[in-house]
Parts: structure tokens; C-alpha cells; sequence
């Protein structure tokens, strides 16, 4: 119940007849062709995962082209100042990291980690994949950090 109420954007993107666009569920709003919901209530990063669950998904897997159209939505809302979890680990092996939908790895480096910033870089007391303000790269935190969230159907 909690995580259908948490869910920010009551929304349905109509699939049209060509084109990226999606139809999507009640409370997920289409962002790159993919359906998310941005949970605007804090948790853990474990809560939030089960936020997702509860409706369907699970945190999102934001690489790619998406990273960056995620980007541009946020920007363009009113979030512009939370940190989101999304659906990335390293909790299983210390340096891993792995999308939580399919396990698939998550390379280090850029486009997606902080150029400019060393991360990640918080080793064992580090574990969870958040993207904050400004630029929304990918930064480890410890997983009891409370943010908001990015939930996606796959
Ligand atoms: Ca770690
Ligand atoms: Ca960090």
C-alpha cells in the first residue's frame, strides 16, 4: 500500500502508433521509452526496492541513452534537489557492481560514474547506486542513506 501511495507521478503515457512511446501503468510516467515511477518519499535503499515490487517493478536500470533522459526529466521537474536510488550494488562482491534486475555488470568509469569525483569510493560502507544534483552521475552511498527513488517495469 505504502508504495503505491509514495508514487510521485500519477500519469499514463498513451502508446500512439509509432515511435519509442509506450503505454504505461497508472502512477509510471514513459521517460526514454521506458516506463518509470519517481518515488517521492524517502527510504532505504532497500525499502525503496520494495516500493518498486509492490507495483510491479523493481529500481530502475538507468544506463545508456536513459541515464541521461532520466537527467533531463528531473531537471525539468520539481526534484531537481533529491538524490534518487536506483536498481545498483556491489553488495554481493566489493567492487561488482550489478544491475539488481538481471545482474548484469555495471562498468566503472565514465559516461556514467563522476568524472570528476572519485567514485566510487566507499569501499565496504558503500554498497548502493544513487544519482544526485547537479549533474546526476552514479555515486555509491551506504544503503541505510535515505533518498528518493526511481522504480521501472521491465
Ligand atoms: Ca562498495
Ligand atoms: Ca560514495
Amino acid at each position: 500500500m505504502r508504495g503505491i501511495a509514495a508514487l510521485a507521478v500519477a500519469s499514463v503515457a498513451v502508446g500512439l502508433a509509432s515511435g519509442q512511446t509506450r503505454a504505461c501503468q497508472s502512477g509510471f510516467v514513459e521517460v526514454g521509452g521506458e516506463c518509470l515511477a519517481f518515488l517521492a518519499s524517502y527510504g532505504t535503499w532497500d525499502t525503496q526496492l520494495q516500493s518498486c515490487t509492490m507495483v510491479g517493478g523493481s529500481l530502475a536500470k538507468v544506463t545508456g541513452d536513459l541515464h541521461n533522459a532520466v537527467y533531463q526529466h528531473i531537471i525539468g521537474s520539481e526534484l531537481t534537489d533529491k538524490c534518487f536510488w536506483i536498481g545498483g550494488s556491489d553488495r554481493l562482491t566489493e567492487g561488482q557492481w550489478k544491475w539488481e534486475s538481471d545482474q548484469t555488470d555495471i562498468p566503472l568509469g565514465g559516461p556514467h560514474w563522476d568524472p570528476c569525483e572519485p567514485e566510487p569510493e566507499g569501499g565496504n560502507s558503500e554498497n548502493y547506486l544513487a544519482i544526485c544534483p547537479s549533474m546526476y552521475y552514479y555515486k555509491d552511498y551506504p544503503g541505510s542513506s535515505l533518498h528518493y527513488a526511481i522504480c521501472q517495469i521491465f
